[in-house]
This record gives C-alpha cells, structure tokens and sequence, in this order.
C-alpha cells in the first residue's frame, strides 16, 4: 500500500507521494513468542467524527484513521489485529456503545476471527464496558485503557512509573463499581458468624474504593516531591541563564531522533507509539557559539486520556518552563495534518498556545518525486520547498535521520530565541 502523504499538505500532493509500503513478514515454522492477544476493534462513526463533518476537538479525524491508529496502539501494546468493524450511528448507544445489530455481529465473528479482547476506539463509560464484557464473554478494552497500559510498559524512571499509576488508579476508581458486588454482603449484620469479617460491616467495594484513594493520595504525594525536585533543576538551568528549547509533537514524529541528531545523545528511537515517557535534556551548540538545552518528552496522541494529563503534570511542566517550542510534524504521514492540529489543540488545552512556537516538518527523505523517485539530498526540495512556503513559512523542511537541514534548523533556533528572549 503506498501512502499518499498529501492529505496532509494538499498542495504537496500533485508533487510527492511517500516510497515504501507494507513488507512481507517473514514466516517461520516455530515460534517460541508468547502467545499475543487477538484484539477486534471497534469504532462508531457520529455525525461529529464523520469525514464529511467536523467539529471541536479532534476535528479531521475520521473513524478510519483513528481505526488505523488504535491499530498501531495494539500493536505497540503487543498484540495483534484481527478484524475491525465500524457502526455508523447518530450517537454512541448510552448502555453498550454500538447498538444490539453490531453487538451480534462482533459475537458472529469470534470462531472466524478468533478474537481474545475487544478494543473500543473512545472512552466508554463503566457500565458500557460491563454491559459489552457481558454481552461478548471476552475482555473488552477501550482506547484509554489501551494507552494507560502501553504508558505502563513504557515507564522506565520511578516518576514515569508514578504518573502512570496515579493515571491508572484514577481510571480504576469509578470502575470498581460491580466488579465485587458477589463479595458486599460480607461483614455486618448480613455475615454473622463469618470470622474475620464482623465489624462495622465496610463492604468489599467500599474497602475496595477506599484502599484506591489512599492509593491515589500516595501517588500524588510522591509525585509532588519529583516536582519539586523538577522545579529545582529548572531554577538552576535559569541561573545558569541557559534558554530551554523543548521538542513537542504527535507520538512517533521523531522528536528522539531529532535530539540525537542534534545532541549525540543515546535516546531510544523506536517506530512505535509513545517509545519516550520520561524527559530527558541535553546541550545543543548554536552556531554562533551559543548553548541551549533541548528537552525532548512523551509525545502527544488525540483522545489523549484526561487522567494522563493530569497525572502527568510534573513531565508537562517542562513545556510550560521552556523558553521556545519545537513542534516537529511527521508530514509523510497521512494524517499528519490532524496530528498536528491535535499538538496544536493539547498545547491549547496545557495553556501553553502564547508559547513562542517554532515548526519541523520531519521525515523529508521518504518524500518522492512524481516519478516515484527518492530524494538524496535536501536540496532536491527545492520546488517542493516553494510550494510550502506560500503555506508555512515558518516551518523548517528536516531529515531527523538523514541529519538533513539541521544547520538551517539550528540557525532557525537561534533566529526566534533572539525573537523572542526568555
Ligand atoms: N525516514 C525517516 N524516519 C525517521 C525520521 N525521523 C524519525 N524517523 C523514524 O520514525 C520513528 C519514530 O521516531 P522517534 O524519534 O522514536 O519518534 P518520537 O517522536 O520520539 O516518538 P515517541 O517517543 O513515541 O513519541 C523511528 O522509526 C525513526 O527511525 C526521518 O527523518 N526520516
Ligand atoms: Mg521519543
């Protein structure tokens, strides 16, 4: 399949398309990897996500491309996909999601598909999931638990850890509800007799409930000793009157790549989603002889869930602190340009919108030319480049991996620093 990158830059679309597509997967006769998860996904389609209409937050992102997204998070997640379906309705069912047609139509395919978890493309509320765990007898998944769990099998440092548990305890927390409904009969008056279990009669959710928000106060008290022990770096890199320039962008965008082209630093790359969680800053050298520091973070994704938001306040607050934002835009990607109006509408949502901005379009060496031939050096943008320029002047045409342009990126660094001091 090859991807037209250009429903993210429509005018680039009569020039370039992107070179590559899917390679064939090596078979093997045995395999000793785990067993992997069979995830089935669902979406619904609404007037509001819909191609043809759009609205709020999330604008442009049809049902399709979010499909093709929650794809690349199970895969990420270690899992692997083994049908889809979406359900074109005005609003998602309040008690199941999808209505009881697609219902009987996900159970019909489990023999054919073999499916061991369903994966449901938005939040859905507690008694949503209970209802559809009940109805299709197998774990169901909705994007938000998805993402928590790769967050959690990302985590490496002990704030990562701390932020995606206190994320996860506040998404377990109204969930609770039902899950121990057979123990709440125990303890009171309802148990006489039962040793170990007389008392004031708390029932089991209640202990249940109660154990999560002390959970929950721990985390958040722990985290606040990593924030202010954050915000104490961040007073002595201001002493040392070095400006902060701080990498931002969808997840998978090449931001790591970029601080090691720019750094030399040893940061993990990886082509999969949200490979980096926990921040890390390194020197950059300016031309001209200057120094700044250059933070690159967890990447942003649409839907991100709120409770990562909040949870991860200590990370976010190294955006907030930063003198200069760099937005770098995987544009041969083909929703690129709903990526980067979700960067640009999280930013918002963070209050960082005044924040001075700076814009990388990253990955320029996949670009080829109408006659499906590669680019060997940035130059050959030139065209390319003047096409872009009427739409984004700003914006900087890189190779994070090839290292190209990266001078002119630097000088562009240096150019709004000046414009816009700290
Ligand atoms: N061809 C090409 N691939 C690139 C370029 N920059 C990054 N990549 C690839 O894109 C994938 C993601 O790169 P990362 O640097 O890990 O992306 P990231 O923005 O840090 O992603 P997260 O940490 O997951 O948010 C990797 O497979 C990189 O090798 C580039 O300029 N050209
Ligand atoms: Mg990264």
């Amino acid at each position: 399949m090859s991807r037209v990158l250009c429903s993210a830059v429509n005018v680039l679309a009569v020039l370039f398309c992107q070179a590559g597509g899917d390679r064939p997967i090596a078979r093997r006769l045995h395999s000793t990897a785990p067993v992997r998860e069979r995830a089935f996904l669902v979406a619904v389609a609404t007037r509001k996500n819909d191609a043809t209409t759009t609205a709020g937050p999330g604008e442009g992102w049809d049902p399709e491309s979010s499909l093709a997204e929650l794809r690349d998070l199970v895969r990420t997640a270690r899992g692997v996909v083994v049908g889809q379906t979406v359900q074109r309705r005005a609003s998602p069912d309040s008690a199941s999601y999808i209505g009881r047609g697609k219902l009987a139509e996900i159970v019909a395919q489990r023999d054919s598909t073999g499916y061991t978890l369903v994966v449901f493309d938005d939040e859905l509320s507690p008694s949503q999931q209970r209802n559809l765990e009940r109805a299709l007898e197998v774990k169901v998944l909705d994007r938000t638990a998805l993402i928590l769990d790769i967050f959690a099998l990302r985590a490496r440092t002990r704030e990562g850890q701390l932020q995606v548990e206190l994320a996860q305890s506040e998404y377990l927390l109204p969930r609770l509800a039902g899950q121990w409904s057979h123990l709440e009969r125990l303890g009171g008056s309802g148990a006489q007799g039962t040793i170990g279990v007389r008392g004031p009669g708390e029932t089991q959710l209640e202990t249940d409930r109660r154990l999560v928000r002390n959970k929950i106060g721990r985390l958040k008290r722990e985290i606040e000793g990593v924030r202010r022990q954050r915000a104490l770096y961040r007073r002595r890199r201001a002493r040392a009157g070095m400006s902060v320039v701080a990498l931002v962008g969808y997840t998978n965008a090449g931001k790591s790549t970029l601080m090691r082209s720019l750094t030399r630093a040893d940061v993990l790359v990886e082509d999969r989603l949200f490979a980096t969680l926990d921040p890390i800053t390194r020197k950059v050298y300016l031309p001209g002889g200057g120094t700044v520091l250059l933070t690159d973070t967890v990447g942003f994704i649409q839907k991100l869930p709120t409770q990562l938001v909040a949870a991860f306040h200590a990370t976010l607050e190294e955006l907030a602190e930063a003198d200069l934002l760099l937005h770098v835009v995987d544009i041969t990607h083909p929703s690129a340009a709903q990526q980067s109006q979700t960067v640009d509408d999280t930013l918002d949502g963070l209050g960082l919108a005044e924040k001075p901005r700076l814009t990388a379009f990253n990955k320029v060496d996949l670009l080829v030319d109408r006659d499906g031939r590669s680019i060997a050096s940035i130059e050959e943008l030139g065209e390319y480049e003047l096409s872009m320029a009427a739409h984004r002047p700003d914006a900087v045409l890189i190779s994070a991996e090839r290292r190209w342009a990266l001078d002119e990126l630097r000088a562009r660094i240096s150019e709004s620093l000046r414009r816009d001091p700290a």
